[in-house]
């Protein structure tokens, strides 16, 4: 793993309707990632926080449902400059959320630097809706799609009008609600998605063994896209849009060990933890374990 990581805080909430995921790089702050890390042997740069513009009081944009849209389409922008300029300088971007809608931008960054940029999307979500099949406008909810170059041409044309990624570039894992459209879209472009069925049945070990033989092959790189949703809701109930029946804690550590070990991954982001809704900053907690586990901590 590269030695040099730049940290990014996105204190992003205008992606959802819960207050309080703006406090998300805060909590995972003050859980100690930076000591963390140190104690690994990293240099970490932090960078601060990505400023966000503000909410729409009321949604009254009648050319589209998607909520905030030009906040979001802003920050976006933001970030993946951001994003760019670390890779360029040869550090790895630690980004931390903030909701998932920050997806956008870090990948429309970090897509500059590869031809086959592979993606793990951890989450129990797809997050591959668009204008069309959303049940909310909640632009948390598409940042797949949209890297996809599916989507509102405002967040598709961040960084640049090509897709970010190809479809079989991505791996979804702890996928447990979906909508219609997201459905469709999986079948149709064919992404490969470890549902909590295949968790259940092939046990993580599995998952993470297959993911990552498939990524290896076929990608120069490899962001890790975690949204805390994707465990389950009595390991990280931080989170906006919790969902029963999620990964454990043992699992994502295990599956964060594996991803250590197979050395694919070059840019990481943790998002969705939301301390309001949190008890005693454990997500942001939980979330610092596992960035622990995936830059090599050990116990012997
Ligand atoms: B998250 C839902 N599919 O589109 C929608 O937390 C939930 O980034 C999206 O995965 C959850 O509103 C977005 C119902
Ligand atoms: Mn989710
Ligand atoms: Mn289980
Ligand atoms: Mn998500």
């Amino acid at each position: 793993m590269n030695k040099n990581i730049s940290i990014i805080g996105v204190p992003m909430d205008l992606g959802q309707m819960r207050r309080g995921v703006d406090m998300g790089p805060s909590a995972i702050r003050y859980a100690g990632v930076v000591e963390r890390l140190e104690n690994l042997g990293y240099e970490i740069k932090d960078l601060g926080d990505i400023e966000i513009g503000q909410a729409e009081r009321v949604h009254n944009n009648p050319d589209t449902n998607l909520r905030n849209l030009k906040a979001v389409a802003e920050a976006g922008g933001k970030l993946a400059s951001t994003v760019d300029e670390v890779i360029s300088s040869g550090d790895f971007p630690l980004i931390f959320g903030g909701d998932h809608s920050i997806a956008i931008g870090t990948l429309a960054g970090v897509s500059k630097h590869y031809e086959n940029l592979g993606v793990i999307w951890y989450d129990a979500h797809g997050d591959l809706n668009t204008g069309d099949t959303s049940p909310s406008g909640n632009i948390h909810g598409m940042p797949l799609a949209v890297s996809l170059g599916i989507g509102h041409e405002d967040l598709t044309s961040i960084g640049g009008s090509a897709p970010k990624i190809k479809p079989e570039n991505i791996v979804i894992i702890g996928a447990r609600s979906l909508d219609e459209g997201e459905r469709e879209l999986i079948k149709e472009k064919g992404i490969k998605v470890y549902t909590m069925h295949e968790v259940d049945r092939m046990g993580m070990a599995k998952v993470m063994e297959d993911a990552i033989t498939y990524l290896k092959d076929r990608t120069d790189g490899v962001h890790l896209s975690l949204d805390l949703d994707g465990l389950d809701p009595s390991d990280a109930p931080g989170v906006g849009t919790p969902v029963l029946g999620g990964i454990s804690y043992r699992e994502s550590h295990l599956a964060m060990e594996m991803l250590e070990e197979a050395k694919i991954i070059t840019s990481a982001e943790f998002v969705e933890v939301n301390p309001i809704l949190d008890e005693k900053n454990k997500t942001a907690t939980v979330a610092v374990a596992l960035m622990g586990s995936l830059f090599g901590e050990k116990l012997l």
